[in-house]
């Protein structure tokens, strides 16, 4: 199906990030990671469970199937049956992210969100990075900031930053010593254009072609999750 846009595949590739949850809370931030959310719930992982980050748990039509106060939230958290999908303003090689600030901490030249739940999430469960423009600037030798914490850093026992999926493409930190690695392009791009495109030097083994969303993915996407095709103005093809 040539007509496959950009941002379809990368709504498959956040599905993906889904595979074997089973009973997990899934908290994915942003329309693409949210659309891959719920497409892995209505095709291999009919377990897992939807938020609506305020206080109810919902199906992927947005009935509501259960209640989930903001202060239960933290509970799943430690309990670490979650699995969170945050943005980056910075991410590095070891999967350090920044959503706090740009430049010397004494004197940023950006304030950001702050750091949020991310030193909890990145230390109690499976956390991934959503990134829809993958640039040098995103993809840094090292972040400014550390508000998700990478490998290079003591972060205990339940710690495990699963992927980072980009518009570009899909990566990974299963090296020998958790550096980032490119696990498949999206098609359409090549592996020197993702390198030139990430500040330090990338992990290259066995490439793949980041898969096509397959007919029953599509049809629900398209049909079912956003029928507007508001996942395009993110992702433009
Ligand atoms: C830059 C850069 C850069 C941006 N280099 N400059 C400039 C140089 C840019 C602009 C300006 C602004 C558990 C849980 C929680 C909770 C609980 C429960 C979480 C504890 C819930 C509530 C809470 C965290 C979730 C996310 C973030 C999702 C995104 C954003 C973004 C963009 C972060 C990517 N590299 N970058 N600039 N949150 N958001 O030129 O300059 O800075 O830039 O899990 O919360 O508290 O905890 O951010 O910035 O996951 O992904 O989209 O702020 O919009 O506008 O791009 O234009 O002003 O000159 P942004 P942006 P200028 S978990």
């Amino acid at each position: 199906m040539s007509d496959i846009t950009r941002a379809e595949v990368c709504v498959a590739a956040c599905a993906d990030l889904f595979a074997g949850a089973g009973e997990t809370l899934a908290s994915p931030m942003g329309l693409i990671p949210s659309l891959g959310a719920k497409l892995a719930r209505l095709t291999t992982e009919p377990d897992l469970l939807l938020s609506d980050g305020e206080a109810f748990l919902l199906t992927p039509e947005s009935t509501v199937e259960g209640w989930l106060p903001y202060r239960k939230v933290f509970d799943v958290v430690a309990h670490g049956r979650r699995h969170v999908v945050m943005g980056a303003n910075q991410v590095d090689r070891f999967g350090n992210q920044n959503i706090s600030a740009i430049g010397d901490h004494a004197k940023p030249t950006r304030q950001l969100l702050g750091f949020r739940g991310a030193p909890g999430n990145t230390v109690n469960h499976r956390t991934s990075y959503w990134v829809p423009r993958h640039s040098p600037r995103v993809l840094v030798e090292a972040v400014d900031v550390v508000s998700g914490v990478g490998y290079d850093r003591a972060a205990g026992p339940f710690h495990d930053v699963h992927r980072v999926v980009t518009n570009l493409a899909v990566l990974d930190f299963d090296t020998p010593d958790h550096s980032m690695r490119l696990v498949s392009t999206h098609p359409g791009v090549s592996v020197d254009e993702v390198q030139k495109q990430t500040s330090f030097p990338l992990v290259v083994g066995e490439v793949t072609e980041t898969r096509l969303p397959t007919d029953e993915e599509l049809e629900l996407i398209r049909t079912r999750l956003d029928p507007q095709g508001k996942r395009d103005k993110e992702v433009p093809s």
